[in-house]
């Protein structure tokens, strides 16, 4: 496959996509990526996971390893796009950033942090949570995010599922168990006070997905085809926001500098802004790696 087959036509929301994500707190979307893309993204999921980094550097969380971790859980790394090119030029895009920002009102989108999940055949569930409940180090604590399915997602492959309408629910605290739960839906239908949840499954082609509201509740069951599915999910932030100067990012709080509470653009990119900005060192990196910028 060559290096043309590995870029997407930038792709718009529609006005009705808009108005859907206002009232469900998601909205699938059935193409975000080429499918080319998306295979090339799969491609790097088993130098990623043994821990082969293209462009030198550790992504910031790797939380399965071979040997160490349970083969039936879903195995995660987060910003992976800091190890890895190809990563990085889906992570990264400006139409991604435009639309997170659109969805959300903000002058514009930076990235927060990417996920590369990979749930195995029979890999268990990951509770069900709201994004924002893991915010408090941010200001305004908000988040809209980009899933992306890379592998065909149906009824019985664990895909994510979304509880329409629960950004309207309010902000609850993080779930006690997000990795396997013996029960992944027990604080989502805590937070339901009464009511049955409307879970929606996202059944989508690789290369499909959906953006979410940073208060949805959201989560996967157990994966039942014997096959597996991959993802990549792409977490936005304002392009305006800072650090809480009150409350410790237990991971992301090491990027924040004394006195200050800007964010550095190298760990947190700006992807795109109304009045045109980008991070300029995004271009330099995904042509050259750490060694250009
Ligand atoms: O893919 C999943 O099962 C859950 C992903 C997730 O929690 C997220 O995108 O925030």
């Amino acid at each position: 496959m060559d290096e043309a087959e590995h870029t997407t036509p930038d792709f718009a929301l529609s006005g009705e996509q808009v108005r859907r994500f206002e009232e469900d707190g998601f909205v699938v979307v059935p193409r975000i990526i080429d499918l080319g893309v998306a295979l090339a993204v799969r491609g790097r999921f088993e130098p990623l996971f043994e821990g082969a980094f293209e462009t030198g550097m550790q992504p910031d969380e790797w939380n399965w390893r071979a040997g160490r971790d349970a083969a039936d859980v879903t195995r995660q790394i987060c910003n992976a796009w800091k190890s890895d090119l190809t990563v990085a030029r889906a992570v990264l895009a400006t139409d991604i950033g435009e639309a997170c920002a659109r969805l959300s009102g903000w002058p514009g989108a930076r990235l927060a942090q990417d996920n590369v999940l990979w749930k195995p055949p029979s890999g268990r569930a990951l509770g069900f949570h709201q994004d924002a409940s893991y915010l408090n180090w941010i200001d305004p604590p908000e988040m809209t995010s980009c899933w992306i399915a890379l592998d065909e997602t149906t009824r019985d492959r664990g895909t994510i599922q979304y509880a329409r309408g629960s950004h309207r629910w309010g902000l609850f605290p993080p779930i006690s168990r997000f990795h396997a739960p013996e029960n992944p839906t027990a604080e989502l239908d805590a937070a339901a006070s009464g009511m049955t949840p409307d879970l929606v499954r996202v059944e989508v082609s690789a290369g499909g997905g959906a953006f979410h509201h940073g208060r949805t509740w959201h989560g996967s069951k157990q994966e039942r085809s014997g096959i597996g599915r991959r993802s990549l999910v792409i977490h936005c932030i304002s392009s305006e926001a800072r650090f809480n100067p009150r409350n410790v990012g237990a991971i992301y709080g090491r990027y924040k500098r004394a006195g200050e509470t800007t964010m550095d653009e190298t760990f947190f990119p700006i992807l795109w802004t109304k009045t045109g900005e980008r991070s300029r060192f995004i271009e330099t990196y995904l042509e050259k790696g750490w060694h250009g910028v």
